[in-house]
């Protein structure tokens, strides 16, 4: 792909003042300034009248806000430093080396488009070469994803070993890049600051003196809201004046002399290691929000002129002409050859290849590496002694047995990937032995490690850089672990309870699993998301009995699965750590330490791919389809009923909900003609929809019997006990639904 930058030239008609500079800009960088903010409002201009002409499908500029982003990518590093920028920032891509054929090419949705390939809209930048990490439409999310960039940074620094390559896993296809001194810096405008995670990613920041750039870019409106509306008193600098650690600026963001020695001065702190720095530029939206939105519905004339008056473009130019640095033929020049170049960029763009449909379904996963493949199908070591155990870790009531609880193996093989993996980092709420550290190392404490303590010991052995408690915040865990994932760490994070899993739901859903996807493998997160999940509590009521694995199986680009045993839990946990996607994985609590599926431990390279079900139970009459908690219960009912009516019931634990195992559905049901789905999720809309969907679709001749569904009612779960009963499927409705099915 040609890449023609807007290429700061020598200009002829530069008349004096070579020596002088401004705030450390030189004359020369304040003419480069002038030709990328020009470009960047031209670029913006040619896109408009390509919507019109209906060439290009959306627009939104980036106009006003040209001479701050310049600043900002004077003050900094691209291909060293980070950026995790947001629609308004076309001078700063342009500043940092992105093309207006590259932009063009986004706009147009080609396939040489490097931002996405054409699957975003244009304006949502990633480059990867200059370190611009890909962003999503969702106001904010980037914000928390910075955080996390900026910690793994620092984690590679005090941990270089970690950025070696690794053989045989994700780490492979994962090139680490990492500087001491580096800045991840993240923009949003006045609007996104009433966002959650705009508070919670300040807070981490402050909180572990984190080298970010918060640039918040204040044209005052958000759409039509303005930001009196958005921001309690009107100021947000006001309001996060009293987070620690942090160098604040409230800068003019049209003058571009001005912003630049405010990132300089913020660049400075970062660089040195004191903590984050919050820019707040005050900036104008001479367009309206979008091309999809009228301004003038909303602000008058007067507001619009004044606004205006403080255009950053001709300001500048004002400004040359004033002090001399150019004359008007010079401005001319450069203007005449941004023109040309854009109208000549824009021309090759809409004469670009398109994408063709058949690729839809690159990059939803990992191209490089398949946890479906036989590589991640290992033998358990038999009877393998446990790998340095002190036999302390899981504070389970079977230390002393051999065959070891869900609980004791996830453990365990947290502690065994962690040891091979300088990459694995744990958090999450309350994961930690102790965050006092002091507690710990004067033995005051035995430590804690997870409410259900599945963490237990790995602070202890591995220490507080690896294993650390984080705030009472999901979104938190989950977005900061997506930062750091992209950077090539391996977050396994935990989230405490399922039913607590909403407020990193924009995370879940509109981010980790589409980064891949979205900018058409330029980036990746894969990570770990451990989640504690399901009744059958006795007393587990509302909320911390929920299951709802089907919103997840939903979205593509996530694995999920969902062990029903202790081997499979370490099986699935391995190779979830191992392989190059991002995965959800289900604990069921009631699991945890059941009698039911204990196992030795099966040594520290025991791997079950994913998609690969397990057939509990051989049978010839019917199929039972289930997976989890109600496994157990199944088989519970399944072994009554061949004992008192002869009924011979094929079990089949899924084990992994995405990629499920069709082909083990499939062979099965042929064989017995009659399908039974269970599930503890309430029954409709759930998991077994799907599955009831597509064996009625594609093995309709083969049935004998309609496919049956057997799941909880369609209410949450109640918590006396008598109630949850009712509520949850029971062996004793699984035994009457089998029967029922047997005998139709
Ligand atoms: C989470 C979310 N909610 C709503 C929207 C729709 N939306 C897109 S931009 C925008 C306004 C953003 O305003 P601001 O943060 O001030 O940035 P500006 O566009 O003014 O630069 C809204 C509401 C969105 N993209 N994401
Ligand atoms: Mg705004």
């Amino acid at each position: 792909m040609a890449t023609t930058k807007v290429d700061p030239k020598l200009n002829e008609n530069h008349i004096s003042n070579e020596a002088k500079t401004y705030e450390g800009l030189t004359t020369q960088q304040l003419i480069d300034a002038y030709r990328i903010m020009f470009a960047s409002r031209r670029v913006d201009d040619r896109e408009i009248l390509l919507k019109r002409q209906q060439k290009v499908f959306f627009q939104i500029s980036g106009a006003g806000h040209e001479a701050l982003g310049v600043a900002a990518a004077f003050a900094l590093r691209p291909g060293y430093d980070w950026f995790y920028p947001y629609y308004r920032d076309r001078a700063l891509c342009l500043a940092l080396g992105a093309t207006p054929y590259e932009m063009l090419l986004g706009a147009v949705g080609a396939a040489d488009d490097p931002s996405s390939g054409g699957r975003q809209m244009p304006s949502h930048w990633a480059f990867k070469r200059l370190n611009v990490v890909t962003q999503s439409s969702a106001t904010g999310t980037q914000i928390l994803q910075a955080v996390g960039c900026a910690e793994a940074g620092r984690y590679f620094y005090r941990h270089p070993k970690a950025a070696q390559k690794g053989d045989g896993d994700y780490r492979q296809f994962k090139d680490v890049q990492f500087q001491g001194d580096e800045i991840t810096y993240v923009s949003l405008g006045d609007g996104t600051t009433s966002e959650g995670e705009f508070w919670e990613a300040l807070n981490s920041a402050s909180n572990r003196r984190l080298p970010v750039i918060f640039c918040v870019q204040d044209n005052e409106y958000a759409i039509s809201v303005p930001v009196e509306v958005q921001t309690a008193g009107g100021n947000i600098s006001r309001l996060v004046s009293g987070f620690p650690n942090f160098h604040f600026e409230e800068i003019d963001g049209t003058d571009p002399v001005v912003a630049y020695a405010a990132f300089q001065r913020a660049a400075e702190h970062c660089r040195a290691g004191h903590g984050p720095a919050f820019v707040h530029a005050h900036v104008i939206r001479p367009y309206s929000h979008s091309l999809s939105d009228d301004e003038r519905l909303y602000r008058p004339d007067a507001e619009r002129r004044a606004d205006a008056a403080r255009d950053p473009v001709p300001r500048l130019q004002m400004f040359l002409l004033r002090e001399g640095i150019l004359d008007e033929k010079g401005i001319n020049r450069i203007e005449q050859e941004v023109e040309e170049q854009i109208q000549a960029d824009a021309d090759r763009a809409l004469a670009a290849p398109i994408p063709q449909p058949d690729t839809i379904y690159h990059y939803v996963y990992s191209p490089d590496l398949d946890p479906t493949s036989s590589a991640f199908n290992t033998q358990a070591a038999s009877a393998a002694p446990e790998n340095g155990t002190d036999g302390k870790s899981t504070g389970s009531a079977s230390k002393s047995s051999p065959n070891k609880t869900m609980a004791d193996l996830i453990n365990t093989t947290l502690r065994d990937e962690m040891r091979r993996d300088e990459r694995v980092v744990i958090f999450g709420e309350d994961v930690a032995d102790c965050s006092r550290e002091d507690y710990l190392k004067q033995k005051l404490i035995k430590g804690k490690g997870g409410v259900f303590k599945l963490t237990s010991g790995l602070q202890i052995e591995f220490g507080a850089d690896r294993v650390f408690n984080s705030p009472l915040a999901e979104a938190t865990i989950v977005g900061r672990a997506t930062g750091m994932a992209t950077r090539g760490l391996k977050p396994v994070v935990e989230i405490q309870f399922f039913d607590y899993i909403w407020p990193a739901m924009m995370q879940l859903r509109d981010e980790l699993p589409i980064i891949r996807w979205r900018s058409n493998n330029a980036f990746s997160a894969p990570l770990v998301v451990r989640v504690a999940i399901g009744g059958y509590l006795t007393g587990g009521a509302i909320y911390h009995s929920q299951c709802g694995e089907s919103i997840f199986t939903h979205t593509p680009g996530l694995r999920v699965v969902f062990p029903s045993n202790a081997l499979d839990a370490a099986g699935l946990l391995r190779t979830a750590i191992r392989c190059d996607d991002p995965v959800l994985f289900l604990e069921h609590k009631r699991l945890y330490r059941e009698t039911y599926g204990r196992a030795p431990y099966p040594g520290p390279n025991y791997m079950v791919p994913f998609g690969k079900a397990k057939t509990v139970q051989a049978g010839t009459d019917l199929t039972v389809i289930t997976y989890g908690a109600v496994v157990p219960r199944a088989l519970q009912a399944a072994q009554k009923l061949e004992r008192e009516h002869h009924v011979s019931v094929e079990l089949i634990d899924l084990r992994s909900l995405n990629p499920f195992d069709w082909e083990a559905i499939a062979a099965s049901v042929k064989k017995t003609n009659r399908a039974l789905i269970a599930y503890e999720d309430s029954l409709s809309w759930g998991y077994g929809a799907e599955i009831a969907a597509r064996i009625a679709d594609q093995l309709f001749h083969h049935l004998d019997a309609p496919v049956k569904r057997i799941a909880a009612t369609d209410t949450f779960v109640a918590y006396q006990p008598i109630l949850e009963n009712a509520i949850l499927p029971q062996a004793s409705d699984l035994f009457r639904a089998m029967k029922e099915l047997a005998e139709f």
